[in-house]
């Protein structure tokens, strides 16, 4: 019966849609638990000693050779908590100016150089940038703060203890939309009852990670065998009346198609996957 084949056909490619968002949701899961651990190294090895154990060089050659661990992350960064009663000890300590994200236009030109950013105009506090991986080199100095998206997650990030995933963005240096993911430092382990007051009077500092979303999925698209070639979208589904599209395979597909929620460990957010098969010429 014809019915049955066009049956078998979306069950199996329900079983794929599955497979690949479960294999996504992984990935990010296990990137996420490393950039937590991250966040905990600084905490012991740069606020917990003193002197400090680590530096731009020690941050760059450990995130550097520990990339296996985040396949999912174009970067990680570490930023301070600075009030703007303490902004002049710590650009003389650092011995440059707090700098501005730069604007829409600006952060899209591939030489997006801090150099050429202008000093943050006055807040009541920064997150400026002070460790970074190499492939993210260009937002040290920059404040965190003077991004929206950076902002809200850094906002959410520290009130709840928890880590925050942005909607999908365009990154700075980049053309891509991008998703980034923020833990708070701590001075101290707060317990779970802590209020969000308290949670904000305790910070430290913010270790941040991006993922540049077409480029890694496309990479775990590809290693995954096919016997039917898939088309995948992901998309942000959080406000459910507008989705936004955060990959497309980029290939024309129309016909039967299957979605699987992704979870990427924010409750706040909410993802899909959409897959339909291949139309062979
Ligand atoms: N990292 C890399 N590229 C970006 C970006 C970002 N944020 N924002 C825009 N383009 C240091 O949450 C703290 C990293 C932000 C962390």
């Amino acid at each position: 019966m014809y019915a049955d084949v066009v049956a078998r056909r979306i069950e199996n490619l329900a079983n794929v849609c599955d497979e690949r968002a479960r294999m996504l949701q992984d990935q990010f899961n296990v990137s996420m638990n490393h950039v937590h651990a991250l966040a905990i190294l600084v905490s012991t090895f740069h606020h917990g000693k003193n002197p400090s154990a680590i530096d731009q060089k020690t941050f760059e050659d450990f995130t550097a050779r520990t990339t296996f661990e985040r396949p999912l992350m174009s970067g990680v960064a570490y930023a301070l908590k600075v009030q703007h009663s303490e902004r002049e000890m710590f650009e003389q300590q650092h011995g440059w100016k707090i700098k501005k994200m730069g604007a829409e236009d600006q952060s899209l030109v591939h030489d997006y150089n801090p150099e050429n950013l202008e000093p943050s105009p006055v807040q009541d506090e920064y997150a400026p940038v002070i460790f970074s991986q190499e492939t993210v080199k260009h937002i040290i100095s920059v404040d965190m703060m003077s991004g929206k998206e950076d902002r809200d997650n850094i906002l959410r990030s520290r009130a709840t203890g928890k880590g925050a995933l942005t909607s999908p963005f365009k990154l700075l240096k980049s053309n891509h939309l991008g998703v980034v993911l923020t833990f708070t430092v701590y001075k101290y382990d707060l317990p779970p009852n802590t209020t969000p007051e308290e949670h904000i009077e305790a910070t430290l500092g913010y270790l941040g990670a991006s993922f540049d979303v077409p480029s890694l999925v496309d990479r775990l698209v590809e290693q995954l065998a096919t016997t039917q070639k898939i088309v995948v979208r992901l998309y942000d589904i959080t406000n459910h009346t507008s989705p936004i599209k955060m990959y497309d395979s980029d290939v024309v597909a129309s016909g039967d198609h299957c979605i699987s929620s992704i979870d990427f460990g924010d409750p706040t957010r909410k993802h899909e996957m959409h897959c339909r098969f291949k139309h062979e010429p």
